[in-house]
C-alpha cells in the first residue's frame, strides 16, 4: 500500500514485544489506530523491532514512506500505573537486559558527538490534562530510561531537530504504556490498563498533539 492522498499522516509506532512478555500493548494499540483518522489527518500504525539501531532504521523507512506531520512512538513500561508522555530523551545506552538481538550496550552514545538530550516537542502537559479529562490515568515522565525506547526517543528527536529551517516542522516524541491486564495478572500486585483505554488514550494524545501549538503552563514535575 502506498499513501495516494495528500491528507496529511500521524505515524504511530509501537514495539514489538520484548524479554519475557508475549504482548507489547504498544504495537496492539499502533495496530488498533492505524487508519484512524482525526482532524483530517490519518494515522499509520508501525512496529518497531526492539533491537538498538534497527528499530531505528525502521523508524527511519517508515518516516520516508509516510513522511508524517507527527510522530508519536509509544512503548511498554511495565509497571507504571498510568499512561505516561516524556518529557526528555538523553544520549545514552545503558541495558539493563539484551534486546531482541541480544545486543547490550553499556554507556555507548544514541549519537555520537550530539547533544546530550532533547526534550519532546509534543504538548505534553496538555495531554495529561486532556487523558485525565477523558478519565484515563497520566502523568508527566521525567525517564524514558536507558533502553531501546529511549534510544528511539532520542533518534528521533535528533532526526527531527536536523531537519533544514524552513521546512514543516514536525512534532514528535515518546509515551509509555503500562502492563496490559493479562501481562500484569502474571506479576501479582502490579497495575495494569484495559487496550481499550490505552487506545482511547492514545487518540487523546493525538487529538491534542494536532491541536494545542503551546503547551499549558501547569505543574507537572516531580520531587525525586
Ligand atoms: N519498552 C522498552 C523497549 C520496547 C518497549 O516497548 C523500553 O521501555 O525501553
Amino acid at each position: 500500500m502506498t499513501d495516494s492522498s495528500d491528507s496529511p499522516n500521524v505515524l504511530l509506532a509501537g514495539f514489538e514485544p520484548f524479554d519475557t512478555d508475549p504482548v507489547n500493548p504498544s504495537w496492539e494499540v499502533a495496530r488498533m489506530l492505524d487508519g484512524w483518522q482525526h482532524g483530517g489527518a490519518t494515522v499509520r500504525g508501525v512496529q518497531l523491532p526492539c533491537v538498538f539501531g534497527d528499530a531505528l532504521e525502521a523508524l527511519d523507512a517508515a518516516i520516508a514512506r509516510w513522511r508524517p506531520v507527527l510522530v508519536v512512538c509509544i512503548g511498554l513500561a511495565g509497571g507504571r500505573t498510568e499512561i505516561s508522555p516524556e518529557r526528555v530523551a538523553i544520549n545514552i545506552d545503558d541495558a539493563r537486559i539484551p534486546d531482541n538481538a541480544g545486543r547490550q550496550p553499556v554507556d555507548a552514545p544514541v549519537v555520537a558527538g550530539a547533544p546530550a538530550a532533547y526534550f519532546s516537542t509534543l504538548p505534553i502537559k496538555a495531554i495529561v490534562r486532556d487523558l485525565r479529562a477523558a478519565g484515563l490515568p497520566a502523568s508527566v515522565s521525567n525517564t524514558a530510561g536507558t533502553f531501546v525506547c529511549n534510544h528511539v526517543f532520542y533518534g528521533l528527536m535528533h532526526r527531527l531537530a536536523q531537519r533544514p529551517a524552513g521546512g514543516t516542522p514536525v512534532r514528535g516524541g515518546f509515551v509509555h504504556l503500562p502492563w496490559l491486564p493479562e501481562q500484569a495478572a502474571r506479576h501479582p500486585g502490579a497495575p495494569s490498563m484495559a487496550l481499550a483505554s490505552q487506545a482511547q488514550g492514545l487518540q487523546c494524545v493525538i487529538a491534542t498533539a494536532l491541536t494545542v501549538q503551546h503547551d499549558v503552563r501547569v505543574t507537572g514535575g516531580a520531587l525525586h
